[in-house]
């Protein structure tokens, strides 16, 4: 049994980027599973063939995509990917799409089918920020989210996949003269590493969950 977990390279001027950081930091195997790793380029499409390119040739049990998302304050469990590409800043690439669609003709929406409640939770549990996030932008993260539900989908019914987004690293906030918030590396790694094995167990078997209010 295999888990693909991806991070992203470092993109809008910084020199590190913390989710391929965390990635780096799990350990070989979690809830019995052996965890494969993938770094992505921040580049609108090609991160999306490449990894699935590696879903293909992994066949794993689960996706988990993680990406940095500047200005947040915990770790942001994504819901849902939206079938656009709208970026304020160019890609790795220079390419600035707008308007566009991830998937022409697809679907305005998909839904995570990771268990992102009971995940959340379980991060909370362990004193570490963490909320459901209703949307991961629309920028390459968004991007590679939506193409990889388009393409558990179509493609891999039996894979589920999801998407994390994690704030900047202490070292990230202190580079900037209004330091935005921040969560250590080694903080996000050991959330994250929980929320995989929460994903493994089966549906009814995890960890209470609250209602959503209490979660807010
Ligand atoms: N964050 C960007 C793309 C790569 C990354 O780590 C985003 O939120 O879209």
């Amino acid at each position: 049994m295999k888990l693909l977990v991806t991070g992203f390279a470092p993109f809008n001027g910084e020199t590190v980027n913390p989710s391929y950081q965390i990635v780096q930091r799990l350990p070989d195997k979690i809830g019995g599973a052996e965890v494969i790793r993938l770094e992505l380029p921040v580049e609108f499409g090609h991160a999306g063939r490449l990894l699935a390119r590696e879903v293909e040739r992994v066949k794993p049990v689960l996706v988990l995509c993680l990406g940095q998302a500047g200005g947040r304050t915990g770790i942001s469990l994504e819901q849902v990917g939206i079938n656009l590409r709208e970026a304020s800043i160019p890609d790795n690439a220079g390419i600035q799409p707008s308007g566009e669609p991830v998937v022409p003709g697809g679907p305005a929406a998909y839904f995570t089918t990771l268990p992102i409640k009971r995940m959340c939770a379980r991060i909370r549990a362990m004193g570490i920020p963490a909320s459901i996030s209703y949307s991961a932008g629309t920028y390459v993260c968004n991007d590679l989210l939506y193409f990889l539900l388009d393409e558990l989908e179509k493609r891999h019914p039996g894979i589920r996949g999801g998407f994390i987004h994690v704030p900047y690293s202490p070292e990230q906030a202190a580079g900037k003269a209004v330091p935005p918030a921040s969560l250590a590396v080694s903080l996000a790694a050991s959330g994250i590493q929980a929320a995989l094995e929460e994903a493994l167990l089966p549906d009814g078997k995890g960890e209470e969950i609250p209602p959503q209010g209490a979660l807010d």
